[in-house]
């Protein structure tokens, strides 16, 4: 039989079949020693016996992200609060970049309006050509309209900070409220924080999934020359500067910079920028 993980929990992988049922199932111990382990989203075939379900191999996959975990999907929406949390503009930028490296659609969604109308933050993200929608999940009615023709008929998992809200907008959605709550003041996390990935089948045929919120993780995937071609508003510039392979840090006649000194692209993504390119170089071949 052939299905797809929406959920895991506690080593259990939950897989909807084709007739959406639903059927508990085990990862052979076979994917632990091979490195293959399974993720929410991924295609599977599985065989099942006495009731008892295990999944026998992992489909090719479209994609892969590591954070959040998921696999085959089509967008990653970036929650990002305009207010409570703090945005995080150096974790966004670092999501992004992901997205950009498995081939994954970005868009950022600014939540909490009602807080802050955040133009900055429109501004940065409307500037480096990426989509923006700006919405109060909670105090707007119908903000769900602002997303969903996006992400109609696609397979879409929200990522950003604990507390932005991605729980409630994602309640908006699907019409389910569950796992949200109330900001602790002492642990500055939703009550009610969503603890695991899953995947949700909407009646437009895509899926939605909510992920855990996270705060930090390195991108290391790519070689430090190679990350402007992930960043859009570098890209269509490259080749433009005094030397050839410029870094567009320390080099003389730089048109990247120059374009960051007339505001053509914003500082904090320009700086975003150079933070992951220096880590990128001090990461050692081997680890790559
Ligand atoms: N003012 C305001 N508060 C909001 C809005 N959307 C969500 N919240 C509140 O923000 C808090 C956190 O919301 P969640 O949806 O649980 O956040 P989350 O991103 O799912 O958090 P994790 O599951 O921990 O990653 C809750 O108290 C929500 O009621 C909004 O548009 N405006
Ligand atoms: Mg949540
Ligand atoms: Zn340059």
């Amino acid at each position: 039989m052939i299905g797809k993980i929406v959920k895991g929990i506690g080593g259990f992988y939950y897989v909807k079949t084709a007739e959406k049922e639903i059927i508990e199932c085990k990862a052979r111990g076979i994917f632990r020693k091979e490195n293959l382990k399974p993720y929410i989203g991924d295609d599977v075939e599985i065989s099942v016996q006495n009731g008892k379900g295990n999944i026998e191999k992992i489909l090719d996959r479209k994609n892969l992200l590591i954070r959040p975990p998921v696999s085959n999907i089509d967008i990653l929406v970036i929650v990002v609060a305009a207010k409570d949390p703090k945005p995080d503009l150096f974790l966004t930028d670092k999501l992004i970049l992901n997205a950009e490296i498995a081939g994954i659609k970005p868009i950022i969604c600014i939540n909490k309006s009602d807080l802050d109308k955040a133009d900055d933050i429109v501004e940065i993200y409307d500037k480096a050509g990426y989509e923006v929608v700006l919405l109060s999940a909670k105090n707007e009615k119908g903000s769900e309209n602002k997303i969903m023709p996006l992400i109609k008929g696609k397979t879409t998992a929200f990522a950003g900070l604990s507390g932005v809200g991605k729980s409630t907008l994602l309640g908006v959605i699907t019409g389910v409220e569950k796992e949200t709550g109330e900001i602790s003041e002492k642990i500055k996390r939703g009550k009610h924080t969503t603890r695991h990935v899953e995947l949700i089948e909407m009646d437009d045929g895509g899926y939605v999934l909510d992920t855990p919120g996270f705060s930090s993780f390195e991108v290391t995937q790519i070689k430090a020359e190679n990350l402007q071609d992930y960043f859009p508003e570098m890209k269509n510039h490259i080749g433009e500067c005094r030397f050839k392979g410029c870094s567009h840090i320390n080099e003389p006649d730089c048109v990247i910079k120059d374009l960051v000194n007339d505001g053509k692209i914003s500082k904090s993504r320009y700086e975003s920028y150079k933070t992951i390119y220096e880590k990128l170089k001090s990461v050692k071949e081997w680890e790559n």
